[in-house]
């Protein structure tokens, strides 16, 4: 909603101020044969995978297009009661940061990994807004399996977009603040002398994805909103729009839109590469977590790293240049030849459109119209390829689809308008039920889009869905773009608030899909890997349940011994060898929250009884006939009591468990 308050004024105020800005006429809006084309049968898949931000719900969600089916949400930047991410010992320091803890994010913008400027189907990348952190999902899994923290940063907005062999993932800060080095103890009306812009470069290994901080290039204290990479021909080049060059610290709406141009700010990353080897980077001491999952132990850790190499693109010339962009610009899109630079501001009345081969030029024969904090300022008019003449009201992001077509959504207006690259003529409009934000195309950010499918994340849902109180469902709608004019399909409702999301079809996720995890390779410290391996061992008062779950119950189910005090942890094993036999794992009074437990996999559940009494435990995930049979007790006592530790499994049979068996003490 930041667009609306721009303005000033609320945003049902500003449709209403508007007056046509609400389309009429939804039902017209709608061609016949819409239910047919997203009509997925019973049974029958969907044709893609959409990846949708979860905005301020912290994760990613993942529907089918063209159903608009909500298939699953993955879990990112929030804890996630649904299968203890976040809440089991394993999880929980995917949530470490140099402040503690944190169990939220807020979660704006996605990009899946490329090869040669197309989608390959290994990673997802997701940003934190909020505490500036990015995320690698490992898509053979669906599992976040990375998360680090940049440091110089605050409010990870303009992030994460990759590269075209996804050789970084980049990452640039909304707030600008004083660097980890200076003392940020400082009025927040220096903020002209003190702040500073900084934007990570964040390498990715080739084999395993594995993120490090390579740089951090250090920028004029202004406003990251929203970058994209270089493709093709301008491969080695990164473009970020801001706002705010007016480098105001208080009442923005006002203050930060008095400029009549702000900026994108093309930066040549090789150039920074050849600086980086010859040593000019100054290391700045800092502190930032950097989380990753090990897929053997089935555990994260979490390390504090204490040093970043800064470039200060000011000193370091020819790597930054600034192409004046009318207004506030918020995207900052490239089409898949590489050759043009969208920028849509946000207050602007035209789109303006930079040619990559005309800002070279530009740079070369110095067409510069100034510097701004020590950076050439390139000639609007030289780079300019041309303006959209009369778009629509609120241009925020365009997307493209590999016909020489780009859409752009348009905010105030409410509406996706289509438009020639080339000739720049706008070609089609149509409405969405409103106030669209980001726009996503399959592929739409690489150099091979696959059309067929637009979708709108919309700000405001209002009138379209049955009414939740005064929260309102969230809401995408999804397009038909094969023909020359835009077909409004689908309506679906989305976690909320959605922001950038990507699609590609389904075969590019589903060809490496891990069904479950080999037992053998479990290198968990505290994996069972069968029933007679289950134990129970008291170390003072920590208790290790060495725990195994398989249809349909749990070794061992009866533990007596535990006394008030005591902290328990249940390592539970899902010993099951087969595709989608999840255990669940609760006992009364836990306070995190359940384990889900794939084939395979160990997870930990920490748990410390607060009083003496009977407690039950058992699986919450339906697994088979006799589900509801899987189900134990553990019996406390209180401090001090002499209940021997023992633990059993049908203390009667002839069972590997039986009889009941006296736990170890070390
Ligand atoms: S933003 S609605 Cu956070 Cu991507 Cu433009
Ligand atoms: Cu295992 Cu239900």
């Amino acid at each position: 909603m930041k667009i609306i308050q721009l303005f000033g004024i609320s945003a049902f105020a500003s449709l209403a101020f508007l007056g046509s800005c609400k389309p009429k006429g939804t039902e017209t809006a709608v061609s016949g044969d819409a239910a047919e084309k997203v009509y997925v049968a019973p049974g029958k898949y969907d044709e893609m995978y959409n990846f949708v931000s979860g905005g301020f719900n912290g994760q990613v969600n993942v529907y089918g297009l063209p159903s608009g089916r909500l298939l699953k949400v993955l879990p990112v930047f929030s804890v996630n009661p649904e299968n203890g991410y976040g809440y089991s010992e394993e999880t929980k320091p995917m949530l470490e940061t140099s402040h503690g803890f944190i169990p939220w994010d807020d979660q704006h913008h996605l990009d899946l990994s490329q090869t040669n400027g197309e989608i390959d189907g290994r990673w997802l990348f997701a940003n934190a807004n909020n505490t500036p952190r990015v995320a690698r999902l490992d898509l053979k899994t669906f599992k976040t399996v990375e998360i680090i923290e940049l440091p110089n940063s605050a409010g990870n907005h303009s992030s994460p977009f990759i590269t075209e062999n996804t050789e970084y993932v980049v990452a640039g800060t909304r707030f600008s603040v004083p660097t980890d080095d200076q003392n940020g103890d400082v009025p927040i009306n220096s903020f002209k002398e003190n702040f500073k812009g900084v934007i990570s470069f964040i390498g990715v290994d080739k084999e395993t994805g594995k993120m490090d901080i390579r740089f951090q290039l250090q920028a004029p204290a202004v406003n990251f909103d929203l970058s994209h990479a270089g493709r093709g021909k301008s491969h080695g080049w990164f473009f970020f729009s801001c706002y705010n060059s007016e480098q105001a610290n208080s009442l923005l709406e006002v203050n930060a839109s008095q400029n009549d141009k702000d900026f994108i700010m093309a930066v040549n990353w090789k150039k920074a590469e050849e600086y980086l080897k010859a040593g000019k980077g100054r290391k700045v001491k800092t502190k930032y977590a950097h989380n990753t999952w090990n897929e053997e132990t089935h555990t994260a850790t979490s390390e504090m790293k204490e040093e970043v190499t800064v470039l200060d693109v000011a000193e370091l010339k020819d790597i930054c240049y600034f192409m004046p962009t009318p207004k506030s610009p918020h995207g900052s899109d490239v089409d898949p030849t590489g050759e043009y630079i969208v920028g849509s501001g946000k207050l602007a009345a035209l789109i303006p459109v930079h040619s990559f081969s005309k800002m070279l030029k530009a740079i070369e024969t110095k067409q510069f119209s100034g510097e701004y904090g020590g950076i050439p300022i390139l000639k609007y008019e030289a780079t300019l390829h041309g303006e959209v003449q009369k778009p629509g009201l609120g241009p925020l992001h365009t997307e493209f689809d590999g016909k020489g077509n780009a859409y752009t959504s348009m905010f105030v207006s409410s509406e996706v308008v289509k438009w020639d690259i080339k000739t720049l003529k706008v070609l089609d409009r149509q409405p969405t039920f409103y106030s669209v934000g980001h726009l996503m195309i399959a592929g739409g950010d690489t150099s091979k889009p696959f059309g067929k499918y637009l979708v709108a994340y919309n700000k405001i849902t209002k009138d379209r869905f049955l009414p939740t109180g005064p929260e309102l469902p969230q809401s995408a709608q999804l397009y038909d773009i094969s023909g020359d004019k835009m077909k409004l399909l689908l309506d679906f409702p989305t976690f909320g608030e959605p922001h950038y999301a990507q699609a590609a079809p389904a075969e590019l996720f589903t060809k490496n899909q891990l069904k479950f995890f080999d037992i053998a390779k479990n290198k968990h410290p505290y994996v069972t890997k069968g029933e007679a391996e289950s134990k129970v061992v008291r170390q003072g008062n920590k208790v290790h349940v060495y725990m195994t779950s398989i249809r349909s119950h749990f070794a061992p189910d009866n533990i007596e011994g535990i006394k008030v005090g005591d902290e328990v942890y249940f390592h539970v094993t899902n010993l099951e060898q087969d595709w989608d036999v999840p255990h669940g794992f609760a006992i009364k009074g836990n306070q995190n929250a359940e384990l889900l437990i794939m084939p395979g996999e160990t997870s930990t559940l920490k748990w410390v009884p607060k009083k003496p009494g009977m407690y039950p435990m058992y699986c919450t995930d339906f697994c088979s006939a006799l589900h509801q049979e899987m189900q134990g007790y553990v019996r406390v006592s209180p401090a001090g009591s002499n209940v021997p530790l023992t633990y059993s499994l049908n203390n009667k049979a002839d069972n590997a468990q039986s009889p009941v068996k006296t736990a170890v003490t070390k």
